[in-house]
């Protein structure tokens, strides 16, 4: 995540803006290492870590495609203080997903895990936020692979970088892990309103400790 080029056009007050963010309609992408290649038949989802019973699930590509899906449009914010307003997006809610793996009654956060690595923490309650989506589609077409394919998460409620992409789990866990960024110098929770962008604003509380 190094610091680009601003090449945003700021507009008026078309939709509501975090503070220090500007309009950038041009979707470029945007992530840490390579892009990986899908290969369908080596494709799953996986949820694990503190399940109502410890078992894990699993979805191949297929039945991932039974799962129902949600329409969205959503707002999405970067923390390199760009913004992308009325972003349209298909996929399952994370709603519909926790209802097909339930959780332990102690799960307080999870972590959502994409290839090589990358992961994002989030609370519970963060993640089962309305809007929330593990997204297939965005402006009606399939993701292209540099946006995530074949599976992203989307949380436009938080800074971009909590929207894993090539998404393969989201473990459930009984306290609060920092994830790929959240341990780099970038804040727990990552609330673009309040402009939560760096660790050193977190207060006592608001994250494990660095
Ligand atoms: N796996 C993975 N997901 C990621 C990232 C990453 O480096 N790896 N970068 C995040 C950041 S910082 C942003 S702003 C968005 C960018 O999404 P886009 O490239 O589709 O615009 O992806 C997020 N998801
Ligand atoms: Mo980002």
């Amino acid at each position: 995540m190094s610091e680009g080029r601003d090449e945003g056009v700021t507009e008026g007050a078309r939709f509501r803006l975090p503070p220090g963010q500007a309009v950038r309609r041009e979707h470029r992408p945007l992530h840490y290492g390579p892009v990986p290649a899908f290969r369908p038949h080596r494709w799953d989802l996986r949820v694990m870590g503190a399940t109502h019973d410890l078992g894990s699930y699993r979805w191949t590509w297929e039945e991932f495609a039974r799962l129902p899906r949600t329409d969205t449009v959503s707002d999405f914010h970067c923390v390199m203080r760009f913004s992308a307003p009325d972003v349209p997006w298909r996929g399952v809610r994370s709603a519909d997903l926790v209802a097909a793996a339930p959780p332990s009654p102690e799960v307080t956060h999870v972590m959502a895990w994409g290839e090589y690595g990358y992961g994002a923490n989030l609370r519970l309650d963060d993640f089962l936020s309305e809007g929330v989506l593990l997204a297939t589609h965005r402006d009606g077409e399939p993701l292209a692979p540099e946006h995530g394919a074949p599976l992203r998460l989307v949380v436009p409620h938080l800074y971009g970088w909590k929207s894993v992409k090539w998404l393969r789990a989201v473990e459930y866990m009984t306290a609060d892990r920092r994830g790929f960024w959240e341990e780099r110098g970038y804040h727990n929770r990552a609330d673009p309103w309040r402009e939560q962008r760096f660790s050193h604003q977190e207060e006592p509380g608001h994250g494990p400790p660095l």
